[in-house]
């Protein structure tokens, strides 16, 4: 079957995000609300296993802070924190933008090229993604991903398969024509059992998770002057990922 998409998970995929830009907006937001929970790397890092930045807050206050004081409802609670992080990781994308990783914006721009569709499919909200996508790529190459589906689009989100089922019906596409890009064994089910082969980029948080089930493991996408290191699976040569490969796989 020829490739007809590839389907981008987000966050630690296309940007490091999480540790730089997620951790630190949600303990801005913690401290903004008298709160004086800090969320460290390592603390961050375990966190991380639960997907979604409002379900990792209720996981959170349930497990680490069970005395917290209700004065509303825990998910009225947990709505508002949420969207002061969200205003945070916004801000702090427009102030100190987080780059892409290595390969991705060339990996975009050869698939535009070559009429490979582009989609998202990620955990994190909407417009978390969107803020993302506007401050790394710029609006105009943001707007080249013509499928974004995130966040609460679905009830069971990664590593449940439903946003990428979500995907693959918005892209009108079989999961045999799409391949999905992820970082974590949370996705890599994810994108599996919605029946797409998978490439995992690794991370320092992701880097030692099972991705038996990968198609290939990579440390980054690479670029032409700068290699990536294979930790499974067959290259077909190349040394670095690109539609060639994408289209090998
Ligand atoms: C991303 C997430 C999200 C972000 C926070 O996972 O788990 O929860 O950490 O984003 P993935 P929100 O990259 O596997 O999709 O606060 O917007 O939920």
């Amino acid at each position: 079957m020829t490739l007809k998409a590839l389907i981008f998970d987000v966050d630690g995929t296309l940007a490091e995000t999480e540790r730089d830009g997620h951790r630190v907006a949600f303990n801005l937001a913690f401290e903004s609300s008298g709160l004086s929970w800090q969320w460290d790397v390592d603390t961050y890092g375990k966190l991380l296993e639960i997907g979604g930045g409002k379900e990792r807050l209720k996981y959170y206050i349930t497990y680490y802070k069970p005395d917290l004081p209700q004065k509303e409802p825990l998910d009225t609670f947990i709505r508002h924190l949420h969207l002061e992080k969200s205003r945070y990781y916004a801000k702090l994308l427009v102030s100190d933008t987080i780059p892409l990783r290595i390969g991705v914006k060339r990996l975009i721009t050869e698939a535009r090229q070559k009429g490979i569709r582009l989609a998202i499919a990620s955990t994190a909200s909407e417009e978390n993604v969107k803020a993302l996508l506007d401050t790394s790529l710029g609006k105009e190459m943001g707007q080249w991903f013509e499928v974004i589906a995130a966040g609460d689009m679905v009830k069971n989100k990664k590593p449940a398969p439903d946003i990428y089922l979500l995907a693959l019906e918005k892209l009108n596409l079989s999961a045999d024509e799409c391949l999905a890009i992820e970082d974590t064994n949370q996705g890599l089910i994810a994108a599996c059992e919605a029946g797409l082969k998978t490439v995992i980029t690794v991370n320092d948080y992701s880097k030692n998770q099972d991705f038996d089930r990968a198609i290939l493991v990579l440390n980054h996408l690479g670029e032409p002057d700068l290699f990536f290191e294979v930790i499974k699976g067959n290259t077909h040569n190349k040394s670095y990922f690109d539609i060639e490969l994408a289209e090998k796989l």
